[in-house]
């Protein structure tokens, strides 16, 4: 698919699910969408942030325990990322990889994916880069090329994984075995479980650029759809939903309101909310077991000091 239209897929995949998902009782949009080239960016700043402890813990775990993970996943591998990142992690593991023989990033933005893709090949001389366009939430394969030799190895770190529904994220970890075959292996990072406040600052900084992260989501509806939403009339929330075990972000309206996205009208009680994101917590043990359900045995663990973030090493 070319890239214009791949956009123009998106586009009508987001009016879907932003007309579906604002007539629910509890409105809700898939997380997905909080990522338009201006979500990334703010993004990019909250893993900066002192209170957004898991990117920095995370990259700190890998490098720390670099050379186990490179011998985990063996010499001459191929390494599959799953939504490419800012690039630090990747440079971490493929930095530390022996003889690689590719590296393949997937992501829904084209721009940022070849981006990506050009520094990696910048960074790595001779590493074969081989940048898929695909939404890794959906069921996709992976070109045959991609596959032609050598051990596979599925990169997902980011506790991503957390993003998605627990039926949606099994789904994914079945996905993630059939792509790299009965010898391949994972690396997956997990955000664990931990003191209620850590978490809720996280996702509520003090200064402010979860809020704009968040409200970007409406900013988007209305560049891309013709929304009428004023973003300053919505006020970020994250909340701890226990039976979920996932921090919860929420838009909510402080005042009644209808809002207009191309010419049908969406009525906001008060103090009513759109749930734009859950971020999974995880056990230990908890991660492993549903793993396992999902065709996957854990063989390494690597952990920070604190136990606040786990990069599980699955075959
Ligand atoms: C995309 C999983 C890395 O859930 O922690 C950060 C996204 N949302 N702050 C997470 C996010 C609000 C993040 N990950």
């Amino acid at each position: 698919m070319d890239a214009a239209l791949h956009e123009e897929v998106q586009r009508d995949a987001f009016r879907l699910d932003v007309l579906q998902g604002l007539g629910l009782p509890q409105k809700s949009l898939p997380s997905r969408w909080l990522y338009d080239a201006r979500g990334c960016e703010l993004f990019e700043r909250i893993t900066t942030l002192p209170e957004y402890y898991p990117t920095r813990t995370e990259t700190a775990i890998l490098r720390k325990h670099a050379a186990e993970i490179a011998r985990f996943c063996g010499p001459g591998s191929n390494l599959i990322e799953y939504g490419a990142g800012a690039g630090i992690k990747t440079q971490i593991v493929v930095g530390a990889l022996e003889s690689p023989r590719s590296y393949v990033p997937i992501d829904i933005a084209v721009g940022f994916l070849e981006l990506t893709a050009a520094r990696l090949r910048r960074q790595f001389a001779g590493l074969r880069v081989i940048p898929v366009i695909a939404d890794f939430t959906a069921d996709f394969s992976l070109p045959p090329r991609v596959l032609d030799g050598g051990r596979h190895v599925a990169f997902f770190p980011g506790s991503t994984l957390g993003n998605l529904s627990p039926q949606e994220a099994g789904l994914f970890l079945q996905r993630l075995s059939h792509h790299v075959g009965p010898q391949g292996a994972a690396i997956i990072g997990g955000d664990l479980h931990k003191d209620v406040d850590v978490l809720l600052a996280a996702y509520d900084d003090a200064a402010g650029i979860t809020a704009q992260f968040n409200r970007n989501i409406l900013a988007r509806i209305n560049r891309e759809l013709g929304g009428q939403f004023s973003p300053c009339q919505f006020r970020h929330v994250a909340r701890w939903n226990p039976l979920e075990a996932a921090v919860e972000m929420h838009l909510e309206s402080p005042i009644d309101q209808v809002v207009g996205i191309g010419g049908k009208g969406f009525g906001f009680r008060r103090g009513e909310t759109i749930h734009t994101e859950s971020s999974r917590k995880y056990e230990i043990r908890g991660f492993s077991q549903f793993a396992r359900r999902h065709g996957w045995r854990t063989l390494r663990l690597w952990t920070d000091a604190r136990r606040r973030f786990a990069v599980f090493g699955l075959i």
